[in-house]
């Protein structure tokens, strides 16, 4: 097939609630949104990146430069027959991950909409071969666990945060530290609330030197410790590794396939975070899913407070077989009042359903996307 058109849009809503990192306090999340046309098909992609470089050096700016400037003069009128044929055209272009994720998920939607499969089935290896009557079933779940990232606020604040959400049957409850903000909090979380299933964030916040605080935070059965040293480092985390029971788990420090590698060869970690932004994509995704079930080490899908497009992708992706730990992919209601996007509600059990419909499965809602949308462009 052929991408005919393609549109961009720098699109903002505030989050229902401020949410604070080792990094800052937000208020507002801006997203890149992609539609690519060919014939008669819409696919919707989601670029993650926030509008300042504290996550990652990528901002919404840099991502706007590298689709306009480089990714979409390559990727108009060309002619693709998988979403893989897009990785030749990535090839050249190094880094800026989630300006090709963005443009890549755009196109698995694409594709799985033209051949009205879920995203979810197309991506767990759903084949139809009309001549040979060919058809792969896929080992895709139907449901994925949901838990929840809580940002850094007042202690009263945060306990009734985690009151609330562990009270509307999240599996997991998620706490963003940084020093000064961790092993206090998580005493009186345990307190407060026992034994849950609770896990800490520190977003690179903290080096060897805190090798203390990371072993009393040892001491409460916390799930994992995410990220807590340097975004780029691997070594001196698997320094930090050897010193505690409790698993490390790796984010920003995990960019490629390479630094899987090197992880599991040297104990950086024992779970890793994947996100389709950080990572490039679904195809990287889906790679980097295949090792670390293959390696025995678990994988859960991160979020990066997405809107409706990028977390029904982080679903699709979240329902492969080795996601078998709870995401951070919660219901619509955690994140924003109106998405553009119709909703996705926690179920009962902690899960939220897959959607079964063809492509990403949820309906644009286009009267909103108009109505948040800062800046747009079709090329
Ligand atoms: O480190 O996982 C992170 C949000 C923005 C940037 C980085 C992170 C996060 C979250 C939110 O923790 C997870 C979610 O989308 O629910
Ligand atoms: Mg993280």
């Amino acid at each position: 097939m052929k991408i005919q058109k393609i549109e961009l849009r720098t699109v903002e809503i505030p989050y229902v609630t401020p949410f604070e990192t080792s990094f800052g306090r937000e208020e507002k999340n801006q997203e890149v949104i992609i539609r690519l046309q060919s014939s008669d098909i819409e696919g919707f992609g989601e670029c993650v990146a926030l509008d300042k470089p504290y996550y990652s050096y990528e901002t919404v700016q840099t991502e706007w430069h590298i689709l306009r400037d480089f990714i979409i003069p390559e990727v108009k009128n060309t002619e693709v027959e998988t979403p893989q044929d897009i990785q030749s055209i990535f090839k050249r272009i190094r880094g800026h991950y989630m300006a090709k994720a963005g443009v890549e998920e755009a196109l698995w939607d694409l594709f799985a909409k033209e051949k009205n499969v879920s995203l979810s089935k197309f991506l767990g290896g759903f084949k139809t071969k009309t001549k040979t009557k060919t058809k792969t079933k896929t080992k895709t779940k139907t449901k994925i666990d949901s838990g929840v990232s809580i940002g850094i606020d007042k202690m009263e604040v945060l306990l009734d945060n985690i009151s609330k959400k562990w009270g509307e049957g999240y599996k997991r409850i998620k706490i963003k530290i940084k020093p000064g903000w961790d092993v206090h909090v998580v005493k009186r979380i345990r307190k407060e609330f026992g034994d849950i299933p609770l896990m800490v964030d520190a977003n690179a916040a903290y080096t060897l030197e805190h090798l203390n605080v990371m072993k009393e935070l040892d001491q409460y059965n916390l799930m994992m410790i995410e990220q807590p040293l340097h975004y780029d480092d691997l070594y001196d985390h698997a320094v930090l590794q050897k010193e505690l029971k409790t698993p490390v788990c790796l984010d920003e420090s995990v960019k490629s396939i390479k630094d899987v590698e090197l992880a599991l060869k040297i104990g950086s970690c024992r779970i890793i975070n994947i996100k389709h932004g950080r990572v490039g994509g679904l195809q990287k995704s889906k790679e980097m899913h295949d090792l670390c079930l293959k390696n025995d080490i678990p994988v859960w899908a991160g979020g990066m407070l997405e809107f409706g497009i990028g977390r029904a992708t982080n679903i699709a992706l979240a329902s492969l077989e080795g996601f078998s730990l709870p995401n951070d992919i919660s219901a619509t209601d955690r994140y924003y009042k109106e998405d553009i996007t119709s909703p996705f509600v926690l179920n009962d059990d902690g899960t939220i359903t897959v959607p079964d419909k063809a492509g990403i499965g949820v309906d644009i809602k286009e009267d909103r996307l108009e109505k948040y949308t800062l800046k747009k462009k079709w090329f």
